[in-house]
Protein backbone atom coordinates (compact mmCIF):
# COMPACT_ATOMS: atom_id res chain seq x y z
CA UNK A 1 0.00 0.00 0.00
CA UNK A 2 3.23 2.44 0.73
CA UNK A 3 3.43 3.02 -3.11
CA UNK A 4 0.01 3.61 -3.79
CA UNK A 5 -0.21 5.99 -0.89
CA UNK A 6 2.55 7.83 -2.15
CA UNK A 7 0.74 8.35 -5.77
CA UNK A 8 -2.16 9.50 -3.95
CA UNK A 9 -0.45 11.96 -1.78
CA UNK A 10 1.52 12.81 -5.06
CA UNK A 11 -2.10 13.68 -6.94
CA UNK A 12 -3.82 15.17 -3.59
CA UNK A 13 -0.68 18.18 -2.88
CA UNK A 14 -0.08 18.57 -7.19
CA UNK A 15 3.01 17.41 -7.31
CA UNK A 16 1.27 14.94 -10.04
CA UNK A 17 -1.43 17.05 -11.55
CA UNK A 18 -2.86 17.37 -14.97
CA UNK A 19 -6.25 15.27 -15.90
CA UNK A 20 -4.03 13.36 -18.18
CA UNK A 21 -0.99 12.49 -16.06
CA UNK A 22 -3.22 11.69 -12.79
CA UNK A 23 -5.34 9.34 -14.84
CA UNK A 24 -2.31 7.53 -16.05
CA UNK A 25 -0.46 7.83 -12.48
CA UNK A 26 -3.52 6.20 -10.45
CA UNK A 27 -3.90 3.39 -13.15
CA UNK A 28 -0.09 2.28 -12.86
CA UNK A 29 -0.31 2.63 -9.08
CA UNK A 30 -3.16 0.02 -9.04
CA UNK A 31 -1.78 -2.00 -11.72
CA UNK A 32 1.35 -1.90 -8.99
CA UNK A 33 -0.82 -2.41 -6.07
CA UNK A 34 -3.02 -5.33 -7.33
CA UNK A 35 0.04 -7.39 -7.73
CA UNK A 36 1.46 -6.94 -4.68
CA UNK A 37 -1.12 -8.93 -3.67
CA UNK A 38 -0.70 -11.79 -4.86
CA UNK A 39 -1.06 -14.24 -2.20
CA UNK A 40 -3.81 -13.61 -0.56
CA UNK A 41 -7.76 -15.52 -1.38
CA UNK A 42 -9.78 -13.76 -4.48
CA UNK A 43 -12.39 -12.30 -1.52
CA UNK A 44 -9.97 -10.65 0.51
CA UNK A 45 -8.09 -9.26 -2.92
CA UNK A 46 -11.09 -7.86 -4.08
CA UNK A 47 -11.88 -6.01 -0.78
CA UNK A 48 -8.22 -4.38 -0.92
CA UNK A 49 -8.43 -3.24 -4.61
CA UNK A 50 -11.31 -1.77 -3.79
CA UNK A 51 -10.57 0.63 -0.80
CA UNK A 52 -6.97 1.38 -3.16
CA UNK A 53 -9.66 2.41 -5.66
CA UNK A 54 -10.86 4.67 -2.85
CA UNK A 55 -7.99 6.01 -1.73
CA UNK A 56 -6.86 7.20 -5.71
CA UNK A 57 -10.04 8.06 -6.49
CA UNK A 58 -10.70 10.24 -2.95
CA UNK A 59 -7.89 12.27 -3.73
CA UNK A 60 -9.35 14.93 -6.47
CA UNK A 61 -13.04 15.41 -6.94
CA UNK A 62 -12.89 16.86 -10.66
CA UNK A 63 -11.11 15.62 -13.20
CA UNK A 64 -13.01 12.46 -14.24
CA UNK A 65 -10.13 11.38 -16.06
CA UNK A 66 -9.21 9.85 -12.32
CA UNK A 67 -12.24 7.63 -11.40
CA UNK A 68 -12.61 6.67 -15.20
CA UNK A 69 -9.10 5.37 -15.36
CA UNK A 70 -9.71 3.32 -12.25
CA UNK A 71 -12.87 1.88 -13.11
CA UNK A 72 -10.94 1.00 -16.74
CA UNK A 73 -8.18 -0.32 -14.71
CA UNK A 74 -9.56 -2.29 -11.87
CA UNK A 75 -12.61 -3.94 -13.69
CA UNK A 76 -11.69 -7.81 -13.60
CA UNK A 77 -14.09 -11.37 -14.14
CA UNK A 78 -11.55 -13.96 -12.82
CA UNK A 79 -12.28 -16.43 -10.61
CA UNK A 80 -8.40 -16.43 -8.99
CA UNK A 81 -5.91 -13.88 -7.94
CA UNK A 82 -3.50 -15.09 -10.58
CA UNK A 83 -5.96 -14.32 -13.37
CA UNK A 84 -7.37 -11.07 -11.76
CA UNK A 85 -3.98 -9.63 -11.73
CA UNK A 86 -3.50 -11.02 -15.51
CA UNK A 87 -6.78 -8.36 -15.98
CA UNK A 88 -5.88 -5.64 -14.07
CA UNK A 89 -2.25 -5.79 -15.71
CA UNK A 90 -3.63 -5.74 -19.07
CA UNK A 91 -6.31 -3.32 -18.29
CA UNK A 92 -3.32 -0.99 -16.77
CA UNK A 93 -1.14 -1.41 -19.92
CA UNK A 94 -3.87 -0.84 -22.60
CA UNK A 95 -5.24 2.24 -20.29
CA UNK A 96 -1.65 3.81 -20.36
CA UNK A 97 -1.13 2.97 -24.08
CA UNK A 98 -3.70 4.35 -25.44
CA UNK A 99 -3.71 7.48 -23.30
CA UNK A 100 0.09 8.23 -24.60
CA UNK A 101 -1.14 7.90 -28.14
CA UNK A 102 -4.62 9.82 -27.56
CA UNK A 103 -1.61 12.98 -26.57
CA UNK A 104 -0.34 12.54 -30.53
CA UNK A 105 -4.08 12.30 -31.97
CA UNK A 106 -4.92 14.92 -30.86
CA UNK A 107 -2.16 17.01 -31.68
CA UNK A 108 -2.24 16.42 -35.71
CA UNK A 109 -6.74 16.24 -35.38
CA UNK A 110 -6.50 19.67 -33.69
CA UNK A 111 -3.94 20.96 -35.57
CA UNK A 112 -5.72 20.95 -39.03
CA UNK A 113 -7.84 23.72 -37.24
CA UNK A 114 -4.65 26.32 -36.79
CA UNK A 115 -4.06 28.28 -39.30
CA UNK A 116 -0.58 29.76 -40.42
CA UNK A 117 -0.08 33.37 -38.57
CA UNK A 118 -2.54 32.41 -35.65
CA UNK A 119 -2.32 33.76 -32.29
CA UNK A 120 -3.94 31.35 -30.13
CA UNK A 121 -4.96 31.88 -26.56
CA UNK A 122 -4.56 29.07 -23.84
CA UNK A 123 -5.06 28.89 -19.95
CA UNK A 124 -3.69 26.59 -17.42
CA UNK A 125 -1.29 23.89 -18.39
CA UNK A 126 -3.12 21.15 -20.50
CA UNK A 127 -0.75 18.72 -22.02
CA UNK A 128 -3.70 17.72 -24.62
CA UNK A 129 -3.56 21.65 -25.71
CA UNK A 130 0.31 21.52 -25.67
CA UNK A 131 -0.28 18.67 -28.35
CA UNK A 132 -2.39 20.91 -30.58
CA UNK A 133 -0.10 23.49 -30.33
CA UNK A 134 3.15 22.20 -30.71
CA UNK A 135 1.86 19.81 -34.00
CA UNK A 136 1.21 22.91 -35.80
CA UNK A 137 4.22 24.77 -34.82
CA UNK A 138 5.89 21.69 -35.95
CA UNK A 139 3.76 21.43 -39.14
CA UNK A 140 5.68 24.69 -40.13
CA UNK A 141 2.83 27.01 -38.92
CA UNK A 142 4.06 30.83 -38.24
CA UNK A 143 1.96 30.49 -34.68
CA UNK A 144 2.37 33.03 -31.25
CA UNK A 145 0.82 31.74 -27.89
CA UNK A 146 -0.75 34.04 -25.55
CA UNK A 147 -0.63 32.48 -22.10
CA UNK A 148 -2.58 33.00 -18.83
CA UNK A 149 -0.58 33.07 -15.56
CA UNK A 150 -3.55 30.74 -14.21
CA UNK A 151 -3.78 32.15 -10.33
CA UNK A 152 -3.66 30.70 -7.53
CA UNK A 153 -1.30 27.96 -8.49
CA UNK A 154 0.01 29.67 -11.25
CA UNK A 155 0.42 26.50 -13.70
CA UNK A 156 0.87 29.06 -16.68
CA UNK A 157 4.15 29.23 -15.77
CA UNK A 158 4.59 25.13 -16.76
CA UNK A 159 3.09 26.37 -20.26
CA UNK A 160 5.25 29.58 -20.48
CA UNK A 161 7.97 27.37 -20.32
CA UNK A 162 6.47 24.30 -22.02
CA UNK A 163 6.24 26.94 -25.21
CA UNK A 164 9.57 28.90 -24.15
CA UNK A 165 11.58 25.94 -24.85
CA UNK A 166 10.20 24.40 -27.71
CA UNK A 167 10.65 27.76 -29.52
CA UNK A 168 6.63 28.54 -29.53
CA UNK A 169 6.36 32.45 -29.63
CA UNK A 170 4.94 33.12 -26.16
CA UNK A 171 3.58 35.97 -24.38
CA UNK A 172 2.38 35.32 -20.32
CA UNK A 173 -0.90 37.63 -19.40
CA UNK A 174 -1.98 37.83 -16.02
CA UNK A 175 -5.96 36.37 -16.07
CA UNK A 176 -7.64 39.45 -15.65
CA UNK A 177 -6.58 40.65 -18.76
CA UNK A 178 -8.26 38.14 -20.76
CA UNK A 179 -10.85 40.02 -22.16
CA UNK A 180 -8.96 43.12 -23.14
CA UNK A 181 -6.21 41.02 -24.93
CA UNK A 182 -8.84 38.78 -27.01
CA UNK A 183 -8.97 40.94 -29.52
CA UNK A 184 -5.65 39.85 -30.42
CA UNK A 185 -6.57 36.64 -30.47
CA UNK A 186 -7.33 34.37 -33.13
CA UNK A 187 -8.99 31.14 -31.53
CA UNK A 188 -8.79 29.64 -27.72
CA UNK A 189 -7.31 25.99 -27.29
CA UNK A 190 -8.10 24.87 -23.58
CA UNK A 191 -7.56 21.28 -22.03
CA UNK A 192 -10.44 19.42 -19.85
CA UNK A 193 -11.22 17.79 -16.49
CA UNK A 194 -14.59 16.54 -17.45
CA UNK A 195 -16.72 17.11 -19.75
CA UNK A 196 -20.35 16.25 -19.08
CA UNK A 197 -23.41 14.75 -21.12
CA UNK A 198 -24.50 18.04 -21.47
CA UNK A 199 -21.53 19.32 -23.74
CA UNK A 200 -20.19 21.34 -20.51
CA UNK A 201 -16.68 21.42 -19.96
CA UNK A 202 -14.88 21.79 -16.66
CA UNK A 203 -11.83 22.34 -15.78
CA UNK A 204 -9.33 24.80 -14.57
CA UNK A 205 -10.75 27.86 -12.87
CA UNK A 206 -11.28 31.00 -15.04
CA UNK A 207 -11.54 28.87 -18.39
CA UNK A 208 -15.12 30.30 -18.38
CA UNK A 209 -14.03 33.96 -18.77
CA UNK A 210 -11.68 32.60 -21.83
CA UNK A 211 -14.59 31.26 -23.47
CA UNK A 212 -17.33 34.00 -22.57
CA UNK A 213 -14.62 36.43 -23.93
CA UNK A 214 -14.07 34.72 -27.33
CA UNK A 215 -18.05 34.61 -27.61
CA UNK A 216 -18.60 37.71 -27.26
CA UNK A 217 -14.84 38.80 -29.89
CA UNK A 218 -16.78 35.66 -32.29
CA UNK A 219 -13.55 33.80 -31.33
CA UNK A 220 -13.13 29.88 -31.49
CA UNK A 221 -13.09 27.58 -28.49
CA UNK A 222 -11.41 24.50 -28.97
CA UNK A 223 -11.33 21.83 -26.41
CA UNK A 224 -8.59 18.97 -26.23
CA UNK A 225 -10.09 16.24 -24.65
CA UNK A 226 -9.18 12.45 -24.82
CA UNK A 227 -12.10 10.54 -24.37
CA UNK A 228 -11.70 9.05 -20.69
CA UNK A 229 -12.11 12.92 -19.76
CA UNK A 230 -15.67 12.52 -20.65
CA UNK A 231 -18.26 12.03 -17.45
CA UNK A 232 -20.29 8.73 -17.80
CA UNK A 233 -21.92 9.11 -14.45
CA UNK A 234 -23.62 12.47 -15.22
CA UNK A 235 -25.64 10.49 -17.58
CA UNK A 236 -27.25 9.33 -13.91
CA UNK A 237 -28.10 13.10 -13.25
CA UNK A 238 -24.49 13.35 -11.28
CA UNK A 239 -22.85 16.88 -11.21
CA UNK A 240 -19.40 17.42 -11.42
CA UNK A 241 -17.98 18.38 -7.97
CA UNK A 242 -15.86 21.48 -8.33
CA UNK A 243 -12.56 20.80 -6.03
CA UNK A 244 -12.15 24.01 -3.25
CA UNK A 245 -8.77 23.85 -2.65
CA UNK A 246 -6.84 25.21 0.49
CA UNK A 247 -7.39 29.15 0.87
CA UNK A 248 -3.26 29.30 1.83
CA UNK A 249 -3.06 29.19 -2.01
CA UNK A 250 -4.02 32.61 -2.29
CA UNK A 251 -3.54 34.74 0.83
CA UNK A 252 -1.35 34.82 3.45
CA UNK A 253 -2.67 33.20 6.77
CA UNK A 254 -0.85 36.30 8.90
CA UNK A 255 -2.70 38.90 6.43
CA UNK A 256 -6.31 37.21 7.03
CA UNK A 257 -6.23 36.55 10.68
CA UNK A 258 -5.91 40.56 10.63
CA UNK A 259 -9.15 40.28 8.73
CA UNK A 260 -11.35 38.94 11.14
CA UNK A 261 -14.39 39.75 8.68
CA UNK A 262 -12.90 38.48 5.41
CA UNK A 263 -13.83 35.44 4.33
CA UNK A 264 -11.57 33.35 0.86
CA UNK A 265 -12.63 31.05 -1.28
CA UNK A 266 -10.65 28.94 -3.53
CA UNK A 267 -12.71 26.86 -6.27
CA UNK A 268 -9.88 25.26 -8.37
CA UNK A 269 -12.54 24.65 -11.85
CA UNK A 270 -15.26 26.52 -12.88
CA UNK A 271 -18.19 25.37 -15.94
CA UNK A 272 -18.03 26.60 -19.40
CA UNK A 273 -21.49 25.95 -20.96
CA UNK A 274 -21.85 23.97 -24.43
CA UNK A 275 -22.40 27.16 -26.33
CA UNK A 276 -19.16 28.83 -25.44
CA UNK A 277 -17.52 25.80 -27.02
CA UNK A 278 -17.10 25.12 -30.88
CA UNK A 279 -15.01 22.11 -31.05
CA UNK A 280 -14.07 19.33 -28.99
CA UNK A 281 -10.94 17.60 -30.22
CA UNK A 282 -10.45 14.25 -28.89
CA UNK A 283 -8.24 11.30 -30.78
CA UNK A 284 -11.23 9.68 -31.81
CA UNK A 285 -11.76 12.97 -34.29
CA UNK A 286 -13.40 15.97 -33.45
CA UNK A 287 -17.00 16.38 -32.20
CA UNK A 288 -19.20 19.46 -31.35
CA UNK A 289 -19.82 19.34 -27.39
CA UNK A 290 -23.69 18.61 -28.21
CA UNK A 291 -21.96 14.83 -29.44
CA UNK A 292 -20.36 14.01 -25.45
CA UNK A 293 -23.77 11.79 -25.00
CA UNK A 294 -22.60 9.46 -28.26
CA UNK A 295 -18.45 9.68 -27.10
CA UNK A 296 -19.53 8.07 -23.47
CA UNK A 297 -21.41 5.41 -25.27
CA UNK A 298 -19.35 4.05 -28.09
CA UNK A 299 -15.38 5.21 -26.61
CA UNK A 300 -16.09 4.41 -22.40
CA UNK A 301 -19.23 2.43 -22.74
CA UNK A 302 -22.21 3.08 -20.15
CA UNK A 303 -21.62 0.52 -17.64
CA UNK A 304 -18.88 2.99 -16.61
CA UNK A 305 -21.98 5.34 -15.27
CA UNK A 306 -22.74 2.92 -12.56
C1 LIG B 1 -5.15 21.33 -14.71
C2 LIG B 1 -6.15 21.73 -15.76
C3 LIG B 1 -5.90 21.22 -17.14
C4 LIG B 1 -6.63 19.88 -17.33
C5 LIG B 1 -6.21 19.17 -18.61
O1 LIG B 1 -5.60 21.58 -13.41
O2 LIG B 1 -7.16 22.35 -15.49
O3 LIG B 1 -6.40 22.12 -18.10
O4 LIG B 1 -6.37 19.02 -16.24
O5 LIG B 1 -4.85 18.87 -18.55
P1 LIG B 1 -4.65 21.18 -12.15
P2 LIG B 1 -4.22 17.71 -19.43
O6 LIG B 1 -3.34 21.86 -12.36
O7 LIG B 1 -5.40 21.68 -10.97
O8 LIG B 1 -4.51 19.68 -12.15
O9 LIG B 1 -4.56 18.02 -20.86
O10 LIG B 1 -2.75 17.76 -19.14
O11 LIG B 1 -4.82 16.40 -18.99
Amino acid sequence: MDNLNTTAEKIRTMEIRGAGRIAVAASAALRDYAMSLKSLPLSEFNLKLEAAAKTLVDTRPTAVSLPNSVALTKRHSATNVYDAINEITGNAEKFIKNAEQALGKIGRIGAQRIRDGDVIMTHCNSHAALSIIKTAFDQGKDISVIATESRPRRQGLITIKELNDYGIPTTMIVDSAVRLIMKEVDLVVVGADSISVNGALINKIGTSQLAMAAHEARRNVIVAAETYKFSPRTLLGEMVEIEDRSIDEVIDAQILRELPNVKVRNPAFDVTPAEYIDLIITEVGAFPPTMAFTVIKDYLGLELAV
